[in-house]
């Protein structure tokens, strides 16, 4: 491309942009400026996309996922949600370390999940890993969503983006099992969940 064409073309582009002079940006759940890190299907009561599109939602698809309308999690939501921090001792390196996140409760009720203990959820990760357990579980075993370990964010790649967890050395079953038989019911990479009425 000649240099009259670029620039006119990188003209263009930074006026588009660069909002104007004391533009109010607006942060709303309509904004997809932020990606996609959960998304969300079955039973429940708000949706903020249609129906899985085997051409572009290509993992999902993978996976075998269908559904007609689910909701799409970023990070700035669960973000804003309550953290809570606990410090269980992992199987991967044997050490307690720090996890942050919301009550996985808290994203279920957010995207009107029902409430009864017998309700199944799917929990999903990024290798194929899939593994279903109940609300009562959930709620007993208080699940976090966890964004971070140890002050930093869980990398994809490497156990993130997202890691379903719970605080197993205080969970009496949990702790009272070796630490390798403790997590099973803890996807690291979970990027999609699947909630049935029992
Ligand atoms: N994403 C993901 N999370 C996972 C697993 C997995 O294979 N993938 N394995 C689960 C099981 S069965 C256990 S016991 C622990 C440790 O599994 P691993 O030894 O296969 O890593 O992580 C759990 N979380
Ligand atoms: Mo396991």
């Amino acid at each position: 491309m000649n240099k009259r064409q670029f620039l006119t073309r990188a003209a263009v582009l930074s006026a588009t942009a660069a909002p104007a002079f004391g533009a109010k940006r607006v942060h709303s759940e309509s904004c997809a400026s932020a990606p996609v890190i959960l998304t969300i299907s079955g039973a429940i009561k708000r949706h903020n996309r249609g129906a899985l599109d085997p051409a572009f939602d290509q993992l999902l698809a993978k996976h075998q996922v269908k559904f007609s309308q689910a909701y799409g999690v970023d990070l700035s939501l669960l973000a804003g949600m309550k953290a809570v921090t606990i410090k269980p001792t992992i199987e991967y390196d044997s050490r307690q370390h720090t996890f942050s996140g919301p009550l996985l409760t808290d994203v279920l009720d957010h995207v009107g999940a029902p409430g009864a203990g017998s309700t199944q959820v799917l929990l999903h990760a990024v290798d194929g890993y899939a593994v279903m357990t109940t609300l009562d579980t959930v709620r007993a075993y208080r699940f976090i969503v966890a964004t971070q370990m140890d002050g930093k964010p869980l990398p994809l790649g490497g156990l993130g983006l997202l890691w379903a967890i719970f605080d197993a050395d205080n969970i009496p079953q949990l702790s009272a099992k070796p630490l390798k038989e403790r997590f099973d019911l803890s996807p690291w990479g979970l990027y999609h969940m699947q909630v049935s009425e029992a």
